[in-house]
């Protein structure tokens, strides 16, 4: 009889999705490792959905958000990067490079908790190199007070104390509960108007597949600026306006396909 764990996953390279079919896979090879929360295969299908209508390509408002993404974690004390379980199975080695180049630990922060999960991914980042691993140790976890989620438990060598904390893709509450507690918060969410994306300071929207490696690569052109370069960077970004940016570029898109769309028939 035919179960879940029969499917051939064998993409030919040619596929015209062949991309996004590949990313898929890893979310559901993911799934079955306990990488991914069951939910996470929706919340993938619901980010594969926002990127069709950006035209599944860094923008240029991805891309300043992403400049000045780097610049704050520059400019910050205390940075930490918030690990989840679709980051870890979509770009661990990408997660891991940009920890290690930052210099900044990865905390694993879940949303939905079930035994093996933390395990998992942290075998998982460790075998891609991880180097400076939190949220691990769940005996030794504080709260977050303002949130309500099992997201409240942090580390306290991480969150806790973080002044600035990058949020790859994830559930809605936890950027308006970090900025209560009086920290920046950077996110990355296809969906530019979720909870998260309006209530970060700094909002990427764009596919973390395509934005890890765009921000190893502004790292290396940003890394040996002067502070008051990095802070003029940041001075001359408006979050707001960039993601009404975003929406504009939508619609454009969506208008255009009016007409793209059906190029590809004879
Ligand atoms: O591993 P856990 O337990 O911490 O759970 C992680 C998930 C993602 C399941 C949890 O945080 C969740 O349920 O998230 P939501 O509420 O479904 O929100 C996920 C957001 O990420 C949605 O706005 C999606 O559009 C967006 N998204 C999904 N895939 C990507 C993405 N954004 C950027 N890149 C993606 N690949």
């Amino acid at each position: 009889m035919n179960n879940n764990d029969d499917q051939n996953h064998t993409l030919p390279k040619d596929h015209p999705r062949y991309l996004s079919l590949r990313y898929r896979h890893k979310i559901i090879e993911g799934m079955k490792n306990l990488i991914v929360a069951e939910a996470g295969l929706i919340a993938h299908g619901r980010g594969e959905c926002f990127d069709y209508i950006l035209g599944e390509k860094t923008n240029l408002a991805a891309k300043k958000a992403i400049k000045a993404a780097v610049a704050l974690l520059l400019l910050a004390k205390h940075p930490i990067i918030s690990v989840n379980g679709n980051v870890a199975a979509l770009c661990p080695n990408e997660l891991v490079e940009l920890s290690n180049k930052l210099n900044v630990p990865l905390e694993l922060n879940l949303f939905y908790r079930k035994e093996g999960r933390i395990e998992a991914i942290k075998n998982m980042l460790e075998s891609a190199g991880a180097k400076n691993l939190l949220g691990i140790d769940e005996t030794s976890m504080v709260q977050i007070e303002e949130l309500s989620s099992n997201r409240r438990n942090v580390d306290p060598k991480g969150i806790k104390i973080a002044d600035v904390v990058f949020v790859p893709l994830e559930d809605g509450d936890r950027s308006e509960a970090l900025k209560k507690t009086g920290k920046k918060v950077i996110a990355v969410d296809l969906n530019p108007i979720s909870r998260t994306s309006i209530w970060a300071d700094i909002t990427i929207v764009d596919n973390i597949v395509r934005v890890l490696p765009e921000m190893i690569t502004i790292l290396d052109d940003l890394k040996n600026l002067k502070e008051d370069q990095l802070l003029e960077i940041l001075n001359n970004f408006n979050n707001k306006k960039n993601i009404q940016n975003v929406l504009d570029l939508i619609k454009d898109y969506i208008d255009a396909q009016k007409e793209e769309a059906f190029k590809i028939l004879p």
